[in-house]
């Protein structure tokens, strides 16, 4: 099994995270998006798409999608559960999730590839030839906004992202707020609720996986 990663890019690092929480250990390939590994041949014979985290499988399966890797790992390695337990707790947390992905991750990655010289004809994850546009710069920094407003509300009431429990949610929104440094966007101070929570899990073991 070999897990396809880029040390610097925030999806790989909810793998790397998730498996610091399992106590797993998987052989690791890096793939330098900077330098356009990524969009290589080499890569693409082995994902077309051209993303990381890519896992392969000794079988050859390959699986990328953040959350389709911690799946698999979650099935293999049940101990400690990350993504719930029962019915209601995995579909909601899986939903939360999401959240943390479509509305940190993917705002802030607006911001950083429409503004970023080295991305200028990469607008699309794991393509080249596509301009980057403008205006998603700023639509992107609304929704970043809204992201860390979200959050701090959802914080107000509970632990943790998606309850009482460290989970996936708490994975995939630590790694969104850490990636808003390289567009220059702070939690602030004030989005206490957010803040506390922010220190809490980049206290863990994990959080420098
Ligand atoms: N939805 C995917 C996102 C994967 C993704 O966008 N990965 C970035 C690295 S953070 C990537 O592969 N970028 C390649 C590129 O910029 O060309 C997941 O959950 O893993």
């Amino acid at each position: 099994m070999k897990l396809y990663e880029f040390t610097q890019a925030p999806n790989p690092r909810r793998v790397r995270i998730f498996l610091a929480e399992k106590g797993v250990e998987v052989e690791s390939v890096q793939v330098d998006i900077v330098g356009g590994e990524n969009l290589a041949d080499e890569f693409k014979a082995i994902n077309p798409r051209g993303v990381l985290p890519t896992l392969v499988l000794d079988d050859g399966t390959v699986i990328d999608e953040s959350p389709a890797i911690y799946r698999y790992f979650e099935l293999t390695h049940p101990e400690p559960p990350l993504m719930g337990t029962d019915a209601a707790s995995q579909a909601y947390i899986a939903s939360v999730e999401r959240h943390m992905e479509f509305d940190g991750i993917q705002a802030i990655g607006d911001v950083f590839r429409n503004s970023n010289p080295a991305f200028a004809t990469r607008r699309k994850t794991g393509q080249s030839g596509d301009a980057s546009i403008e205006g998603l710069v700023e639509q992107g920094r609304v929704g970043v906004e809204r992201f860390f407003d979200s959050l701090n509300a959802r914080l107000a009431d509970s632990e943790y992202v998606a309850g009482d429990t460290f989970t996936i949610a708490d994975i995939t929104a630590l790694c969104a707020v850490d990636f808003a440094k390289w567009i220059r966007m702070p939690l602030g101070d004030g989005r206490e609720h957010a803040n506390r929570w922010h220190a809490s899990v980049s206290a863990r073991p994990s959080a420098s996986a």
